[in-house]
C-alpha cells in the first residue's frame, strides 16, 4: 500500500458535471449503467489519460458517445479503468457488474439482512461503479433503481422522485433526481421492504418538507424521538445559523448491519438502528441522546458537508469537526450544558489524548495517509471541534456568526479547505490566524504547566504559564500554539476582580497563551486566591498545576465553573488511586484519605446540586483512563486500588447514599428529559456504589429495581449492578436476571446488544472465557457491527483487567479476531488494533506480548491497507 501526500494534490484532468445511473438489482448480482457528462479541464493538455477509480467491479461495457470505445484505447487493472485519446467533452457509458450480496466490508453497495443499501463515504463508490471518485469531483446525479416490486417496494436514492413505473417479470423502477451538485461520497441507495413514519416541516421562508423515517414494522413504535430530534435541529439550524433546508425531502433508513453511527447522504441519511431507534423501554437515556446527537449531526451536514463540501480528503475535520461542533452545541442548547461539556471532555480525555499521544497521532489536518478509512478519528472529530470551539470562543457569538455566514455564502455548491474555513473568520474579525494555524498541521496535546504567587504585601497575584508540546511521529518539534486559556480567581466569597496591567477584565477572563513561557500579574487581589484554570475547558491542552489537596477541595466547593470542579474531584480522586496503588504495590495498606470521602459527602448533602453533575463527581475515574494517563502503569495496582476505594467509599457513605436512591425514585412517567435523566443517573451511581455491599439487601434492592424498573435506564442499571456483584447471595441471581433479560428481549436486536455490553464489560475474573461463551452464543454474528462492538472492542478496550491478564491471552484472542475481520470487513478489523497499539506505554512485561500480537498480525496473509496501515505505525 501506498501512502497519499497533502501536498501532492491537484485538480483532476476531467470533471464530471452529469451522472447519470441505471441499478438493475438482482437476488445475486446488480448491474450497474453510468452515463457520465464528462469535460477535460481547461489546463489540462489535450493527451491527459482519465483515471477512473473502480474495486471489485466486473466491466462490461465503455462506450465514449455512444461508440464502444476500442480496446486499445483503455486499460483497466484492479483499482482504475484508463482511457486515452478522448475529446473535450464527452459522455461516457460504462456497464459494471457487482456482487452486493457478497459484500462483507459493508462499503460501496450491499445488504443488510434483506435491505440493499450503500455506504460511499470516504472510497466506496468505485466499489459500484467506475468513477472520479474523489470529493472536489462535483455532479448533479439522475438514479435509476430497478428492483423486484414484491420483495423492494422502496425503491429510494438522493433528491426527489421524479418517476415511478412498472417493468416485465414483477419489477419496478424509481428515479430520483438530485439537483445540487454532489461528490459520490454521498451518493446513496436504498432497495428495500419498509414501513415507514411521516412527518412535516415547514421551513423559515415557508416551504413545506416531507420528512420520513424508514424502519422495520417492529420498530415503527421507536421512531418518535429521531422525529422530533430531526425537526428541533432543522428549527435549530435556522434560528442559530440561518441555514435552510433545501430539497422537499428529508429521509432517514435505518439499518442493521453498519459500519459507523449514520451517513449524510443528500437527502437520504442511512443510519444504524442504534443511532435512531428509540423507546422507553429498550433504549437507555444515553442512548436516547445520543439519537437526538447524531440525527442532529447529520442534519446539520447538509449544510456542513453537503452544501459546502471538502477538497481532499486531508480536509475531512472541515466538515466533520465543524459539524461536531455545531451538534454538540445544539444538544447543549436541547439539555444541560454543563453536563454536556464535562461528557465531551471526558470522552475526549479518555479516547482523543491518548490517540494524539501514540503512534496514530495526526493533526486535525493530516499531511499524508494511506488508507483514508482510518482517519475517522477522535482526533478528526472532536479535537477538530474543540479547535473549531477555540475559533467561536475567540471571535465570540457574533462575529463567529458572521464569519459562518460568509463561508456558506462565498463557498456554496464548491469542494474547499480549513484554510477557507479559517480566512472566513480572520476576514470578519480582522484578527490574525497565523498562529492559530499550528492547530491545524501539529499533532500532539500541548501542555500547561502553570504556576502561581501571591505576594500579600504588594497584593499582586501572579500567574506562570509555560507550554510545550510532545514530540509525535514526524514532528519532533513544534513552533508555540496559541492557546486561549479561560480563568478566574476564587476567594473565600466568590470570584475575584481581575486587574491586568492597569485593565479591569471583570471576575474572569481568557488570556491568550502564545510563548513558550508567559507571566500574568493580577493586582489589587486582596485575599490569597486558588485559580481555577481551564475554565469550561477552554483549549484542548493538558494542564497542570500543582493544587494541594486543601485547594481542590477548596474549588469543588467554591468554584463557579462546572468543568473545574469536576476536573478538581478528578484531580483529588486520581491522586488518592495512585498513591492506594503505589501502597497495594508495596504490599502496605494505606488508610484512605478522609478529604476524598468528605467530598463526595458534601455532593450528596447539596440539595441546589445539578444531579447529573453530582452522579458525574460520585463516579472515579475508569480503570483505562488511568492506565492511559499514567507512565508505566501497573494494572492490577491500579484495580485493586480503585477497587477498594469504591468499596471504602459505599462503607463510608453508606446510609446517604440510600437516602439519595431513594429520593431520587420517581413515579411520574418517563422522559428523557434532562431533568429526568440527571435524575435517573444519579439514582443509578447510588446503586452502583450501595451494590458493592455484599449483604443481602443489596441484593434484592437490585432485583427490586430490576421487576420494577419501566425502563431500560433503570433495568440496565439493575442488570449491570448484579453482573458485576461478587457477594455470594448474587451467584444464582445473577444467571437468573441475564436469562430472563435475554428471554424477554431476544428479538430487539439492540436490547441484546446491552445485554452482551454488560457481560463483555464486568471486570470479575474469568473475562476471556466468558467472552468467548458471549461469541458462541446465538446472539452473536462477526458480520454485524454492533454485535463486534458490543463483545470485542468494549471487552479490548473497556475490560482493562482482563484484557491484559498477564498470561496474554487477550492480546492473542484480539489478534485472532482481527485476522478473520481483516478478511470481512478491513475498516471494523482496522479500528479494533487500537488497544494493542499501546504496548509501548505498559511495563515490558505486557508490552511484549502485545507486540508480539501485532507482529502476528502484521505477518499474516493479504492484510488490507486498513489494517497494514494501523499495525505498521505501531510498530513502527
Ligand atoms: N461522514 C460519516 C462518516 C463516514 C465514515 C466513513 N468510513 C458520518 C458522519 O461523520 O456524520
Ligand atoms: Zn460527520
Amino acid at each position: 500500500p501506498s501512502t497519499i501526500y497533502l501536498k501532492d494534490y491537484r485538480q483532476p484532468d476531467y470533471w464530471i458535471t452529469e451522472t447519470g445511473l441505471r441499478f438493475e438489482l438482482f437476488e445475486e448480482r446488480a448491474v450497474v449503467h453510468s452515463e457520465l457528462q464528462m469535460h477535460r479541464h481547461a489546463d489540462s493538455p489535450a493527451d491527459a489519460e482519465l483515471v477512473l477509480h473502480g474495486v471489485e467491479l466486473k466491466l462490461l461495457s465503455v462506450k465514449v458517445d455512444g461508440q464502444p470505445w476500442p480496446q486499445d484505447k483503455y486499460s483497466v487493472d484492479d483499482k482504475t479503468l484508463t482511457l486515452r485519446d478522448l475529446p473535450e467533452s464527452f459522455v461516457l457509458a460504462c456497464v459494471t457488474e457487482i456482487e452486493p450480496h457478497k459484500n462483507t466490508s459493508l462499503e460501496g453497495l450491499y445488504k443488510s439482512r434483506s435491505m440493499f443499501c450503500t455506504q460511499c463515504e470516504a472510497e466506496g463508490f468505485r466499489k459500484i461503479t467506475y468513477y472520479i471518485d474523489r470529493p472536489d469531483v462535483m455532479s448533479v446525479f439522475t438514479t435509476r433503481v430497478e428492483a423486484d416490486k414484491s420483495q423492494f417496494p422502496l425503491l429510494l436514492s438522493n433528491g426527489n422522485a421524479i418517476e415511478r413505473g412498472e417493468l416485465a417479470d414483477g419489477r419496478h423502477y424509481a428515479t430520483w433526481l438530485d439537483p445540487f451538485k454532489k461528490p459520490a461520497y454521498l451518493f446513496a441507495l436504498v432497495a428495500a421492504d419498509l414501513e415507514v413514519v411521516e412527518d412535516r416541516f415547514t421551513t423559515c421562508s415557508g416551504r413545506d418538507v416531507l420528512l420520513q423515517i424508514f424502519v422495520e414494522a417492529k420498530d415503527l413504535d421507536k421512531c418518535a424521538h429521531a422525529m422530533l430530534s430531526l425537526k428541533n435541529s432543522m428549527r435549530w439550524d435556522e434560528e442559530t445559523y440561518g441555514r435552510e433546508y433545501d430539497l422537499d425531502i428529508f429521509m432517514i433508513v435505518a439499518v442493521d448491519d453498519f459500519n459507523m453511527g449514520a451517513m449524510e447522504n443528500k437527502g437520504l441519511n442511512i443510519f444504524n438502528t442504534s443511532c435512531v431507534l428509540a423507546a422507553q423501554e429498550t433504549t437507555t437515556d444515553a442512548a436516547f441522546q445520543r439519537v437526538e446527537g447524531v440525527v442532529a449531526h447529520e442534519y446539520f451536514h447538509n449544510w456542513s458537508g453537503n452544501r459546502v463540501t471538502c477538497r481532499d480528503w486531508f480536509q475531512l475535520s472541515l466538515k466533520e469537526g465543524f459539524t461536531v461542533y455545531r451538534d454538540s452545541e445544539f444538544s447543549s442548547d436541547m439539555n444541560s450544558r454543563t453536563v454536556k461539556r464535562v461528557e465531551d471532555v471526558q470522552h475526549l480525555r479518555s479516547i482523543q489524548f491518548p490517540e494524539d499521544a501514540g503512534p496514530m497521532a495526526h493533526p486535525i489536518r493530516p499531511a499524508s495517509f494511506i488508507e483514508i478509512s482510518n482517519f475517522y478519528t477522535m482526533t478528526i472529530y472532536e479535537k477538530g471541534n474543540e479547535v473549531v470551539r477555540m475559533i467561536a470562543n475567540l471571535l465570540g457569538k457574533e462575529l463567529f456568526r458572521r464569519g459562518c455566514d460568509l463561508y456558506f455564502e462565498r463557498f456554496d455548491g464548491q469542494a474547499v479547505t480549513t484554510d477557507d474555513f479559517v480566512a472566513c473568520m480572520a476576514e470578519v474579525s480582522g484578527r490574525d490566524f497565523s498562529q492559530f494555524q499550528h492547530w491545524y498541521e501539529q499533532a500532539g496535546t500541548p501542555r500547561l504547566a502553570v504556576a502561581g504567587q501571591y505576594d500579600a504585601e504588594a497584593q499582586t497575584y501572579t500567574l506562570t504559564v509555560e507550554q510545550s508540546c510532545p514530540a509525535t511521529p514526524g514532528q519532533a518539534v513544534k513552533p508555540n500554539f496559541h492557546i486561549p486559556l479561560a480563568m478566574a480567581l476564587v476567594g473565600r466569597r466568590g470570584l475575584l476582580p481581575l486587574e491586568l496591567e492597569g485593565e479591569s477584565h471583570g471576575v474572569e477572563t481568557v488570556l491568550d497563551v502564545t510563548e513558550k513561557q508567559q507571566q500574568f500579574v493580577f493586582s489589587g487581589v486582596s485575599e490569597k486566591p486558588v485559580p481555577s484554570l481551564l475554565r469550561d475547558f477552554s483549549a484542548p491542552v493538558n494542564l497542570s498545576c500543582a493544587y494541594s489537596r486543601d485547594q481542590l477541595l477548596f474549588l469543588i466547593a467554591n468554584d463557579t465553573d462546572g468543568f473545574c470542579r469536576w476536573d478538581a474531584m478528578q484531580q483529588l480522586a486520581v491522586a488518592v488511586i495512585s498513591e492506594q496503588a503505589e501502597a497495594w504495590r508495596a504490599g502496605e495498606s494505606l488508610v484512605v484519605d478522609v478529604r476524598l470521602v468528605q467530598a463526595m459527602r458534601q455532593l450528596l448533602q447539596d440539595e441546589s446540586a445539578d444531579r447529573a453533575m453530582v452522579a458525574l463527581m460520585l463516579a472515579l475515574p475508569s480503570l483505562p483512563y488511568l492506565v492511559d494517563l499514567l507512565d508505566s502503569p501497573d494494572i492490577e495496582a491500579l484495580h485493586h486500588a480503585r477497587a477498594t476505594l469504591r468499596q471504602h467509599i459505599s462503607g463510608e457513605l453508606q446510609a446517604l447514599l440510600l437516602d439519595t436512591y431513594h429520593s431520587n425514585m420517581s413515579d411520574v412517567e418517563y422522559q428523557p428529559s434532562a431533568e429526568q435523566i440527571a435524575q435517573r443517573s444519579l439514582k443509578n451511581a447510588c446503586l452502583a456504589y450501595l451494590s458493592l455491599q455484599s449483604d443481602f439487601s443489596a441484593i434484592e434492592r437490585i432485583q427490586q429495581q430490576y421487576q420494577d424498573a419501566d425502563n431500560m435506564t433503570d433495568k440496565l442499571a439493575a442488570l449491570a449492578a448484579m453482573v458485576n456483584s461478587n457477594s455470594l447471595h448474587a451467584e444464582t441471581a445473577k444467571q437468573a436476571m441475564l436469562d430472563d433479560f435475554y428471554h424477554a428481549w431476544k428479538h430487539e436486536a439492540l436490547v441484546v446488544n446491552q445485554w452482551l455490553q454488560v457481560q463483555s464489560a464486568c471486570a470479575l475474573p474469568g473475562g476471556l472465557e466468558r467472552i468467548k461463551a458471549l461469541m458462541a452464543h446465538e446472539a452473536f454474528d462477526i458480520k454485524n457491527p454492533n454485535k463486534v462492538r458490543s463483545v470485542i472492542s468494549i471487552f479490548c478496550g473497556q475490560n482493562a483487567i482482563n484484557f491484559h491478564d498477564a498470561s496474554g491471552s487477550g492480546y492473542e484472542f484480539l489478534a485472532d479476531q482481527v485476522i478473520e475481520l481483516n478478511a470481512l470487513n478491513p475498516q471494523i478489523a482496522s479500528r479494533m488494533i487500537v488497544p494493542l497499539s499501546k504496548w509501548r506505554r505498559l511495563p515490558a512485561a505486557q508490552g511484549d506480548k502485545m507486540k508480539l500480537a501485532l507482529e502476528r498480525i502484521m505477518t499474516s496473509p493479504n492484510l488490507s491497507s486498513d489494517v497494514f496501515e494501523m499495525v505498521s505505525k505501531a510498530l513502527k
